[in-house]
């Protein structure tokens, strides 16, 4: 019998203790796929955060180390110097990233550090139940917000991929989803790009990845990745923010 797919070799045999619906565990799958594609398991380091994937050195075969809150970019930073052989990628939900660690992403990405980001985008706070968060949709209900986002009084939500491309520092800046079949396969070429070019020495990437959180947002696994196609991708569109290598017109 010929097998047509495995579980990618970077992924440990724990289960994922993700909720059902959850594209954490997509995400998860196509970093370990980049790290097989590119055979560099046993050089990558992955710098895990504090949110619902806090557990992710459970599930990578890779070595790990645990950031507190929002600190990934500045550990993974210390890691890479120190190593410099070392592939060294951060897995960052947007509470982290984007609120309590804004100044960590903001100048590890203006330093052009040679790591890669893994932004997971899910407009919310999952792990704590469902806080209202940077990136949370104006309008949208959350715990916190609960007769929905009011831009007058609590701001605008905040851009990463916009923002970051204005830097001169980072060498490759993308927005992906993961919701249906199509935007999965152009994630993971994303995902293995970035990672490449941090084995080129091409400097900082952050891929930036719309994802569901069906819990905290109250739907069903496919309302969601329904809500991402209609709510997320127009306020946040996809696409290249920033190639510094690019070739030809992509
Ligand atoms: C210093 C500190 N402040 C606040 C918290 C509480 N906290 C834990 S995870 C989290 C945010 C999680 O949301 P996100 O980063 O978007 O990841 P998700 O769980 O949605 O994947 C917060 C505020 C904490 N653990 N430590
Ligand atoms: S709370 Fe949300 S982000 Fe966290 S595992 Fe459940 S669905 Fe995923």
């Amino acid at each position: 019998m010929t097998t047509v797919f495995e579980k990618p070799k970077a992924l440990t045999d724990a289960e994922l203790h993700y909720c059902p619906g959850c594209t954490h565990g997509v995400i998860h799958r196509l970093v370990a796929e980049a790290i097989d594609d590119l055979g560099i398991e046993g050089k990558t380091v992955g710098v895990a955060s504090v949110g619902c994937s806090v557990f992710a050195y459970n599930y990578f075969n890779t070595d790990f180390v645990q950031a507190a809150h929002g600190r990934a970019p500045a550990v993974a930073t210390g890691v890479k110097r120190a190593n410099p052989d070392n592939i060294v990628f951060t897995y960052q939900g947007d509470g982290d990233l984007a609120a309590i660690g804004t100044a960590e992403t903001v100048h590890s990405a203006a330093r052009g550090e040679n790591i890669t980001v893994i932004f997971v985008n899910n407009a919310i706070y999952g792990m704590t139940g469902g806080q209202m968060a940077p990136t949370t949709l104006p309008g949208q209900v959350t715990q916190t917000s609960p007769y929905g986002r009011d831009v007058d009084t609590v701001g605008y939500p905040v851009r990463v991929c916009e923002m970051l491309s204005q830097l001169d520092g980072p060498a490759y800046i993308e927005r992906v989803a993961v919701n249906d079949v199509k935007s999965v396969r152009k994630a993971k070429k994303a995902i293995k790009k970035a990672f490449q070019y941090q084995v080129e020495g091409k400097g900082f990437s952050l891929i930036e990845i719309l994802s569901t959180c069906p819990t905290n947002w109250g739907m069903e696994p496919l309302e969601a990745c329904e809500w991402v196609e209609e709510k997320m991708k127009p306020y946040y569109p996809l696409g290249v923010y920033k190639d510094k290598y690019a070739k030809g017109d992509e």
